[in-house]
């Protein structure tokens, strides 16, 4: 890293304004060799220590059809918001349930409470401005971003497996992270390098300007547990459809949709995206694995968390990120 990089915590102006006008900010080695390494390891013993296939419900997890949604909607997954658990790969469980190739190689996501449960990862979103090096730190860009209390509400490693990783079609992350008026940011982060060939990430650059929150993913009963919650469906939002400012409205558009850019990352670079911005991903078919890291962060202050969100916040409520 340069030496300006010692100077300034979080975002350069330059860097603030260009997430504004594009919805997302590639930023190559924010994580050391060592950090990536060590969430590498982390991942895989994971994989080999806690997982165990033969009472894992089989829950797949996918953005994708209406086939997809039924299984979206079990317990499991609905639970998986103070706990590390498991999704398989679509394409890793046959016609029967059964999974078809060695553990390592069929789970698709990891999910949703690393940051707190974790040590490595837990590291990764805890970091402060002025710690490592001066590099840059997760609390430090939530304050160039204007954050008060910023908190962590998810996190997931996605390893999109070699062959069979699916694929996460155009999605904005407000819809299943919603808060009134909506305030999420991704950090996602590489843990090896994403290529066109093994599915690395697109974007429809300034759509978090002009593309409302339109639906949200709801559970179908609230005040019940997760076994009696009935799944998940999505529902018309008939709150906020952007954050506040002047800079948002459908009629932001103007004529041209723009097309998807590709946003090919090395291993330890952080990509940060704005919760309205339209983003995917594409089926790995190449031989080569794509393990991510990411978590996001809502608004506390200010802001309403839906209690018919599917994601719940935890007995202590959501991680703060500024220390
Ligand atoms: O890593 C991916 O392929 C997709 C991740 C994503 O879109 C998200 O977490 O919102």
């Amino acid at each position: 890293m340069g030496h300006t990089h010692h100077l300034s915590s979080g975002l350069t102006p330059a860097q603030l304004s260009q997430f504004k006008q594009d919805g997302y900010l590639i930023l190559p080695d924010v994580l050391s060799p060592e950090t990536v390494q060590s969430l590498l390891t982390e991942t895989h013993r994971l994989l080999h220590d806690e997982l165990d296939l033969s009472t894992h419900p089989l829950t797949k997890f996918s953005t994708g059809g209406a086939d997809d949604r039924e299984h979206v909607g079990d317990a499991y997954f609905l639970g998986s918001g103070d706990k590390i658990r498991f999704f398989l790969e679509e394409d890793a469980v046959d016609g029967e349930g059964k999974v078809t190739r060695p553990k390592e190689r069929a789970v698709n996501k990891i999910g949703h409470f690393l940051h707190a449960l974790s040590a490595p990862f837990a590291r990764v979103s805890a970091a402060q401005e002025g710690e490592d090096e001066g590099r840059l730190s997760p609390a430090g860009v939530a304050r160039s971003l204007g954050y008060r209390d910023p908190r962590v509400l998810q996190s997931m490693v996605i390893l999109k497996q070699p062959e069979i990783g699916g694929a996460v079609p155009p999605h904005q992350d407000s819809c299943f992270l919603y808060t009134d008026p909506p305030s999420a940011v991704g950090f996602w982060y590489a843990l090896e390098d994403a290529t066109l060939e093994n599915g690395c990430l697109s974007f429809l650059p300034g759509s978090h300007r002009w593309a409302p929150v339109e639906k949200r993913l709801v559970r179908r009963r609230t005040g019940v547990s997760d076994e009696e919650a009935g799944g998940t469906e999505m529902v018309g939002n008939e709150g906020p459809r952007f954050p506040p400012g002047e800079e948002y409205g459908e009629d932001k558009k103007g004529e041209e949709e723009g097309e998807y850019v590709a946003g090919e990352v090395k291993a330890g670079t952080l990509v940060l995206i704005h919760g309205n911005l339209l983003h995917k991903s594409e089926r790995n078919t190449s031989q080569k694995g794509r393990i991510i890291y990411t978590f996001h962060i809502i608004e506390q202050e200010g802001t309403v968390y839906d209690g018919k969100n599917w994601l719940q916040p935890p007995e202590d409520g959501f991680t703060k990120l500024y220390a």
